[in-house]
């Protein structure tokens, strides 16, 4: 008997105190108990309790409280901000009923779909049963289901069959901010099949890709394509120009075999893909730099043994997140290619349409971590109460949630200024504002989804730690967000290449654009205008002092000059949608970090030396 009870006072003890209160008089004396009574088995103790009543746990072993889970619901019902954004510009029935039907199918079945992909991920078979090199990549079933969807519903198609006109690129992106949490990152060879179909418009849809165009945009499963991005190699993710080694061999036929290596392949599953090499001429020699590269399209085929042609996948990438997609290494060995191209400016234009489905997965993500995190609110209690009572957590909720709005808000415009610019409305205010707010609006979401996707998972408790609740895989996911595509600092480099390369003129389309002209009617909002103006003022003025330093100055402001850039942009709309109390919320943030750095000192010459000092902890 004493070794059972002594088990049983450490179990009892150990596990919840609160059951000895109020526990029988004879279970308590049995607890004090030091006495032995030999031969008792656990059953006979675990009776003893159960008889009692005092052992919740003896039957089910595992208790009767279950906690109920969050519920997705129609993300498109779920979500006022997107009805009433969409009831403003695109009071369209079609649209808001496909939108509600494309809601009501992610809830219900897609969703499912993106939790096997992430269970179940691709694998490579890099060789027959017979010994022969056949580099199969192997997905699921449910990713092959996200292509066929992705085609009936018109994911990419809608964006060029522009039915919407100047709007088609709004009701496009809204369907994909609602697919995107759900979609297992099939958003992912999505963004590069519109990036392609852009590139190849844009070029101009002639022989042989003419054909392709018409698979990247069709709405027929059997037909349609995806198309890759390879751009990476090992020496340049970022630096493209110098880091590129791969080189394209003429052909006697005019076509050109590529010979390379590429180091990060997205969604390696692709029909074509778009990839840059350095052309040789006859002597084997290339042109350095950005300037040697070209464009080229290749469509990726197998021979009737099911072998790759011209390529070997050498590996998947092991990644921290997006797993249920396939990235791979490719060597590059005489892939055939067709059509010789305009190089990294080319392919900028791949590069402004992924940035924008980046930046509309970034929404997203917060937008369903938020949903799921108020859901969860009013399931889950605590300290006796719903979580959805607790000041505290309400407050953090609400900050996320204006996070978001924000970030919705800031990402709609830019697909509206790229649906003006597409259907030949924009005006060159529309155009500058599209190349300066591409790079803002990428990594300022990028970054905001990992802070808000991560404290979302700290909503639920440790269940938002725990796998098969599918919510680590929201902030894994999100982790790339502010990566690929450009991270932040090159992005935030590309902000300062595009106001100078265009002579200031994006910056000043901003502060036209930006300003809130004339006092609010409303007196409440008042403040709100001041707010967003006088910010402005202050980055007006940074300019004017950044643009007497030497160069070093503003690449070191360059990441808080696009940040002020997207918080004073979204606070305009604060102001016009927001209801006042979001824009006060809004505005705990420092609208014009730039400014408040700048009169700080933070760029000044000084800056570079004492901060490697720091980061490498010795004397300057
Ligand atoms: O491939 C990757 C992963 C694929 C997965 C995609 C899915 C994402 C969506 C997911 C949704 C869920 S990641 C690849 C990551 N790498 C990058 O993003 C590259 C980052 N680096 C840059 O962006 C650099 O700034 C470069 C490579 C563009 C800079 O190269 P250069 O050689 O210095 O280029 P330049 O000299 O600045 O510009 C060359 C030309 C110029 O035009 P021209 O020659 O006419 O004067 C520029 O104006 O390109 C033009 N250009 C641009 N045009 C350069 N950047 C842009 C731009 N952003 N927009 C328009």
């Amino acid at each position: 008997m004493s070794a059972c009870l002594t088990l049983l006072n450490r179990r009892v003890a150990g596990s919840c105190c609160r059951v000895w209160r109020g526990v029988p008089r004879q279970l308590a004396h049995i607890r004090s108990a030091s006495v032995a009574e030999p031969g008792m088995r656990r059953s006979d103790e675990e009776h003893l309790w159960e008889a009692a009543g005092y052992l919740p746990f003896s039957r089910a072993k595992i208790g009767s409280f279950f906690q109920e889970r969050p519920v997705l619901k129609n993300p498109f019902l779920e979500d006022a901000l997107l009805r009433g954004y969409l009831r403003r510009h695109l009071p369209q029935e079609a649209a808001f009923s496909d939108l509600c039907a494309f809601g009501e199918r992610v809830a219900n079945e897609v969703d499912d779909w993106g939790r096997e992909c992430e269970v179940t991920p691709p694998r490579l078979v890099h060789f027959d049963p017979w010994g022969r090199r056949v580099d199969h990549i192997v997905t699921s079933p449910a990713w092959k289901h996200m292509k066929d969807l992705s085609a009936q519903e018109g994911l990419v198609a809608i964006g060029y069959e522009r039915s919407f006109g100047e709007w088609s690129r709004v009701y496009q992106m809204s369907k994909l901010y609602i697919f995107s949490p759900s979609s297992g990152l099939y958003t992912c060879p999505l963004a590069m099949t519109d990036g392609a179909a852009k590139v190849i418009q844009s070029i101009g849809v002639s022989w042989p890709t003419d054909e392709a165009y018409s698979r990247l945009t069709t709405r027929q499963p059997d037909r349609f394509w995806t198309s890759g991005q390879w751009m990476t190699e090992r020496q340049g993710g970022s630096d493209v120009g110098s880091g590129t080694e791969t080189v394209a061999v003429p052909q006697t036929d005019g076509s050109y075999k590529l010979h390379g290596f590429k180091w990060f392949t997205s969604a390696t599953d692709a029909d074509m893909t778009l990839t840059l090499a350095r052309i040789q001429d006859r002597t084997g020699a290339t042109t350095p730099g950005s300037r040697g590269l070209s464009l080229f399209y290749a469509e990726v085929s197998r021979d009737e043994e099911g072998r790759l042609k011209g390529i070997e996948v050498q590996r998947l990438k092991d990644k921290l997140g997006t797993r249920q997609m396939p990235t791979a290494e490719l060597l590059l060995d005489g892939l055939q290619l067709s059509e010789e191209g305009r190089g990294v400016a080319s392919i900028a234009n791949m590069l402004t349409i992924t940035r924008i489905h980046n930046s509309v997965s970034a929404a997203a993500a917060m937008r369903r971590v938020v949903q799921l995190a108020r859901d969860y609110a009013t399931r889950r209690s605590a300290f006796g109460k719903p979580l959805k009572d607790h000041p505290l957590h309400i407050q953090t909720l609400a900050r996320m949630e204006v996070e978001t709005r924000g970030a919705f808000l800031l990402v709609m415009d830019v697909c509206r200024l790229l649906g003006r610019e597409e259907s030949g409305m924009a005006t060159q205010l529309d155009t500058h504002l599209l190349r300066l707010l591409t790079p803002v609006v990428k990594l300022y979401t990028g970054k905001q989804a990992v802070a808000v996707v991560s404290e979302g998972l700290e909503s639920f408790g440790g269940q938002g730690y725990i796998e098969d609740t599918g919510l680590p895989g929201l902030l894994r996911d999100a982790q790339v967000l502010s990566i690929w595509e450009g991270t932040t600092n090159v992005l935030s480099l590309d902000v300062l290449r595009c106001v100078a390369r265009s002579s200031g003129m994006v910056l000043h389309a901003y502060v036209t654009h930006a300003k809130v002209q004339g006092a609010s009617s409303v007196s409440s909002l008042a403040p709100a205008v001041k707010a967003v103006n006088s910010a402005l003022s202050e980055l007006e003025d940074f300019v004017q002092v950044a643009a007497t330093r030497a160069p070093g100055y503003l690449e070191l402001a360059a990441r808080d000059l696009a940040y002020s850039l997207a918080r004073i942009y979204t606070g305009r709309f604060c102001i016009h949608v927001f209801p006042l109390y979001s824009f006060i919320r809004w505005c705990e943030h420092d609208l014009c970090p730039v400014a408040t750095k700048q009169a700080r000192g933070c760029y000044d010459p000084s800056t570079p030396p004492l901060d490697a000092a720091l980061v490498y902890d010795r004397p300057v």
